[in-house]
């Protein structure tokens, strides 16, 4: 059996970091990456024959659980069927129907291949639609990987302390303004400076890439006031949220209307699918009914759309109160466990979804996400790891639970939990 270290030795010498994506490499918590051999319901499985329960399940996707069988068999029949044709396909219509049906502020979507993709394509339209340069994002907020957006972004830039935007034309970041999340006299400062030229402010609603943030009584609501003030849209960033804090997204949640929104992770059910949506009004600028341009080869592809549609429709049978209530449970007694060993600890939760801050700060924004100590985060990651409890290698992630997580888990981690010992 070769080992995850052998396995990433080997990965090191053919792969930047030895990873696809960033935040994987463990880099900040100096610990090497798990490779995954396999994963069902709450558990992952190692190279090394180990097992873990998984609160990153996969940064989001997987909120039924790792290999549901219903997600399973679609991904297999479709997949007996061929994979990807290039041309319409029944299951793009019925999971653009099926998201529309669920997202409040979705009349119209279009299906692509990532959150960046959506993200990225959703601002050009924005753009497009309004005749404007600007966008206004949040310090700490994290929209994937395009230019515009990684100015003070949130998750893997974070994690690593990636300074600027090397690669990143100052032409275009000049674009990009910023204000606090949960500061609406910071976004009323930007307006008053550049609002003629704003085309949008993009929010994650709920922030999931500076640890968990919630939006303060009244932060959307003014978000959706202002922008409409000054002629902007408001774009819901809820590749994380989608699906997760509610049914209909966190725009459920709050019951704000958003103009377009952003989706990706479980809309894919473990495979790669973003989406972008919103007014058909303002949907129908995007080519070929309208000339902003945005294209994918593996856009709709049958496979991505059966396990998304697989994943959706059974969301909408599933207890998500009882969820919320069981992470909240979950999730305080693990905060009184670690309050108890003498550390500062501050939680914020939501749905399926909390954060464990080492802080004894109220975490409302990036600064006081920042006040926590990392050194904490690292001597908590690294021993619950010990004990089989598989976290988010980063402090500017979010624990995620599923409808897979069972009571004995989550008693195994908190007992995981209570031995832990602090230095
Ligand atoms: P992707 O391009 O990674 O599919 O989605 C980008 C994205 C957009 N918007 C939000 C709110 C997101 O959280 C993300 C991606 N999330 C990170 C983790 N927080 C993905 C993990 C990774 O980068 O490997």
């Amino acid at each position: 059996m070769t080992s995850s270290h052998d396995l990433f030795r080997r990965a090191e010498t053919l792969i930047p970091g030895g990873v696809n994506s960033p935040v994987r490499a463990c880099k900040s918590v100096h610990a090497e990456p798990l490779f995954i051999a396999s994963a069902n319901g709450s558990a992952l499985t190692t190279e090394d024959g180990q097992q873990y329960i998984d609160y990153v399940m996969s940064w989001g996707p997987m909120l039924l659980g790792h290999n549901h069988p219903v997600v399973a068999q679609a991904i297999a029949d479709t997949a007996a069927k061929g994979t990807s044709f290039g041309a319409p396909c029944r299951l793009e219509v019925e999971l653009a129907q099926a998201v529309i049906d669920a997202v409040p502020g979705i009349e119209m979507v279009r299906m692509v291949s990532s959150g960046t993709e959506a993200t990225m394509s959703a601002l050009r339209l924005a753009r497009g639609y309004t005749g404007r340069n600007g966008v206004l994002k949040f310090h700490g907020g994290y929209h994937g990987h395009a230019d515009a957006f990684l100015a003070s972004a949130g998750s893997g830039v974070a994690t690593q302390s990636i300074p600027g935007t090397p690669g990143v034309p100052q032409d275009v970041v000049k674009h990009t303004h910023l204000a606090h999340y949960n500061d609406l006299n910071g976004v009323r400062a930007v307006f008053d400076a550049h609002g003629a030229d704003i085309a949008a402010v993009i929010v994650e609603p709920v922030a999931g890439n500076m640890g968990l943030v919630l939006p303060q009584p009244g932060f959307l609501q003014g978000l959706r006031e202002i922008t409409r003030a000054h002629g902007a849209l408001l774009i819901f960033d809820e590749v994380i949220t989608g699906f997760r804090v509610a049914f209909g997204g966190a725009q459920a949640a709050f019951g704000i209307d958003p103009d377009l929104t952003c989706l990706g992770k479980i809309i894919g059910g473990g495979l790669p699918v973003g989406a972008y949506g919103g007014k058909k009004e303002i949907m129908e600028y995007i080519a070929p009914k309208g000339t902003v341009y945005q294209a994918g080869t593996l856009s709709g592809n049958p496979l991505a759309m059966a396990a998304g549609l697989a994943t959706v429709q059974t969301l909408a049978t599933q207890k998500y109160d009882v969820l919320a209530q069981r992470t909240a449970e979950f999730s305080k007694e693990l905060e009184n466990i670690l309050r108890a060993k003498g550390v500062p600890v501050w939680r914020n939760h939501i749905a399926s979804l909390f954060t464990i801050f080492f802080t004894e700060t109220a975490v409302t924004d990036f600064p006081t996400a920042q006040t926590s100590d990392a050194d904490l985060f690292i001597q908590f990651y690294t021993q619950m790891r010990e004990r089989g409890i598989y976290l988010a290698p980063s402090g500017y992630e979010c624990a995620f639970t599923s409808f897979a997580h069972t009571d004995a888990d989550f008693e195994r981690t908190l007992e995981a939990a209570r031995a832990v010992r602090f230095s």
